[in-house]
């Protein structure tokens, strides 16, 4: 392993608001496991930013161990990646109140993130989910990280995150790493089954709208049957006038390797209903061996208690640093 990259430090988050999908694990969790034997990894479960959407308690505590269960089934090693759950480490919401009072008002307002899930829920748009944002750069720069793997839909509050470093460190002096988002080419917006133009999300209510990492091959293969395309029975990939065949392909492609082009070669003079049919399979076969090992994961809770609980630890030693770093420069008395 090359010793000037160890020392780079990656973190992620993800909610633990749903079961997590196909769309998590093109977008992200591939990504953490490709990452982590040549970065000081952080991983981290959401569950502060899962609140500002109503949460059941009982189904948010389940689902919080079931997160750590599908990181470590996808192929997180918790001996050498550090996994945590966020509110076991007080420092993020700490930091966030103070990030809060370098962030602009109008800043937030642009964040396209917000507006999405203020008109989703117009029931319950609360300052939480405004301040969203402050937190996830909280999250990030407690950890000094040089890297975040995110999907696309996470660019905008990067550049928050950057911008908020930037501003902190100018002011009084080198305080955060100013990190860079690492964003795949392919399958950093894996689009929703039934409406190919809106991103495939754990908290869709129509079920076949998303491919769960639980799902069983039998229901992947039927979702992928009943996926939205076009009436032109062309496979060819063309994200703008062909979303849902474009978005199958992608999935295709993951699955297999094969590239577009190879992919539209193969599909040649053929149906849609024998594409769907193969990239349901391949999907099925790509989801599985992750599928089981979570199941088989997921029996042993005093094993996965006992990671997070070491997690928390060892979180709380980088982020006290970083913050107490904070509190001396703002001006706060330390004795
Ligand atoms: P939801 O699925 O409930 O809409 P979310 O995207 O708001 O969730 P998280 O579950 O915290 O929030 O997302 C965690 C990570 O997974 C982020 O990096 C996000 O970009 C990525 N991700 C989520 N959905 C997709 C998707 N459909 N395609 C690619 N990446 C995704
Ligand atoms: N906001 C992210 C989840 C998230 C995150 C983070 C991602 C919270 N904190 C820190 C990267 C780094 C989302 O996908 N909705």
């Amino acid at each position: 392993m090359d010793e000037t990259t160890k020392q780079k430090v990656i973190l992620s988050g993800i909610q633990p608001s749903g079961v997590l999908t196909i769309g998590h694990l093109a977008g992200a969790l591939k990504n953490w496991v490709d990452l982590q034997n040549d970065f000081r990894c952080y991983y981290m479960i959401a569950d502060l930013h899962s609140i500002t959407l109503r949460q059941v308690p009982a189904e948010l505590r389940q689902r919080t161990i079931e997160t750590a269960a599908l990181f470590i089934a996808a192929g997180i090693n918790p001996e050498t990646s550090t996994l945590f759950v966020q509110s076991q480490v007080p420092e993020h919401a700490e930091l966030a109140w103070v990030l809060s009072t370098y962030t602009g008002f109008g800043e937030l307002s642009r964040m396209t993130q917000f507006k999405d899930k203020s008109e989703k829920h117009p029931e319950n748009i609360n300052a939480g989910l405004f301040t969203y944002p402050v937190l996830m750069a909280a999250d990030i720069l407690l950890y000094q990280a040089d890297l975040v793997p995110v999907g696309d839909d996470q660019k905008q509050h990067l550049e928050l995150t950057r911008n908020l470093a930037q501003r902190f460190n100018h002011y009084y002096s080198e305080t955060f790493k100013v990190p860079e988002p690492y964003i795949s080419k392919i399958g950093s917006r894996i689009m929703s089954l039934q409406e190919p133009t809106t991103k495939m999300s754990k908290s869709d209510p129509n079920m076949n709208a998303s491919i769960f990492l639980s799902d069983s091959n039998e229901v992947i293969v039927n979702k992928i049957k009943r996926a939205v395309t076009d009436s032109d029975a062309l496979i060819k990939y063309d994200e703008a006038n062909k979303p849902g065949v474009s978005n199958l392909m992608t999935l295709y492609h993951l699955a297999t390797g094969r590239s577009f082009a190879e992919i539209e070669n193969e599909f040649e003079g053929k149906g849609y209903g024998d594409f769907k049919l193969a990239v349901g399979i391949s999907v099925a076969n790509w989801i599985a061996p992750l599928r089981d090992n979570y199941f088989e994961i997921l029996k042993d809770k005093k094993r996965l208690q006992d990671i997070l609980t070491q997690g928390a630890e060892q979180a709380r030693r980088v982020a006290r640093k970083t913050l107490d770093k904070v509190y001396k420069k703002v001006g706060f008395v330390r004795f």
